[in-house]
């Protein structure tokens, strides 16, 4: 199934990017300067995450972001060297942030692209050398090109993301993206500085026996998903749950697994959220063959309401995803 332009693996991604550029007629440019600016920028991330315990980087700020959670200092200089990165780069003139209220206008009104970012999410595994991650997702501006961009831009729905990506600082760092082809994962060398393709063109399995959620929730879940989680544990199925969106979501995109976020007493929407958690990894997963879903409708076709919103998030292998959804009445 490669694709006739297909580069070998041990490709950089500046090389990657600009290839696929060349593929398409009407590229101009502009989008792979954007994704170069976001692994610049994911490259920054990594140095600070590597040396955080030496710098005295861990630990909370002792505020809280707009969602109510203690902030940790990682997670505002992620978000900080983000958005720097972003406006610096003059691809995109508006920016949403999970650790942010309101737009952030870059100043840059002549760009074309918006992009809606978690910068570091994992936010309880940052302290503690735990794997955690960035979520990305990058939307073609709908409002005129010249004019100040407004949340009509971030509200456009899951299936106009022009291109979806994370990083996930773990044992190694490796950056995934879909510009809604392929999905294609590369891994940080860190001794060339460089990005480098080291997963072609990720095809997730159909099935699998991974599931992933917080156990300590189970008993405020909704009857299906507890008969859901039942009949794993009576297949003998693997328990994993990182507590990194990213790291639970790469593992099972790689080795075939099922993630799941329901709706809890504390969150009855679902905790997720929408624009910078649920529609990139959905957007990603899709692309790689998985599914992603909320017990009623696919996580793509949500209407978005508001920049913050949340979801209930089902996603994974299509098997046990469907699996899963047959037991809602
Ligand atoms: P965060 O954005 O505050 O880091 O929260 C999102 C994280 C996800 O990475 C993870 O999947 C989930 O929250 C874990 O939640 P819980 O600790 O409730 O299991
Ligand atoms: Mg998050």
């Amino acid at each position: 199934t490669s694709h006739p332009l297909a580069l070998p693996v041990g490709t950089t991604l500046d090389r990657y990017i600009m290839n696929r550029q060349y593929a398409f007629a009407y590229a101009t440019g502009e989008l792979s300067q954007l994704l170069r600016d976001i692994a610049l920028a994911g490259k920054i991330i990594n140095r600070e995450i590597n040396r955080a315990g030496l710098i005295d980087l861990t630990g909370g700020m002792g505020v809280q972001n707009v969602q109510g959670e203690s902030q940790q200092k990682l997670d505002v200089i992620a978000d900080i060297r983000f958005s720097r990165a972003l406006k610096n780069g003059g691809e995109v003139c508006a920016i949403i942030s999970e650790e942010e209220e309101e737009i952030i206008l870059t100043g840059n009104n002549n760009a074309k692209y918006v992009v809606a970012i978690d910068p570091l999410d994992g936010s309880t595994n940052i302290d503690v050398n735990v794997s955690i991650g960035t979520i990305f997702s990058i939307y073609r501006r709908v409002t005129p090109i010249g004019s100040e961009p407004t949340v009509e831009d971030f509200l456009q729905g899951g299936h106009e993301q022009v291109a979806a990506g994370y990083i996930l600082y773990g044992s190694s760092t490796i950056l995934v993206y879909t510009t809604g082809h392929s999905v294609n994962g590369f891994t940080y060398d860190a001794s060339l500085g460089e990005f480098i393709l080291s997963h072609a063109d990720i095809r997730s399995p159909l099935d699998g026996t991974i599931y992933s959620c917080n156990d300590g929730n189970v008993d405020e879940y909704e009857e299906p998903v507890r008969k859901y989680l039942a009949s794993c544990r009576e297949k003998h199925h693997t328990a994993r749950y990182i507590g990194s969106l990213v790291a639970d979501f790469h593992r099972n995109l790689l080795k075939g697994g099922i993630y799941l976020y329901p709706p809890t007493a504390k969150n009855p929407d679902g905790k997720l959220r929408l624009l910078y958690e649920c529609y990139p990894l959905a957007f990603i997963a899709e692309r790689a063959g998985c599914r992603a879903v909320t017990h009623r409708e696919s996580i793509l076709d949500i209407k978005p309401r508001s920049l913050h919103q949340r979801s209930s998030l089902y996603m994974g292998a299509p098997a046990m995803v469907s699996d899963l959804l047959c037991l809602f009445p």
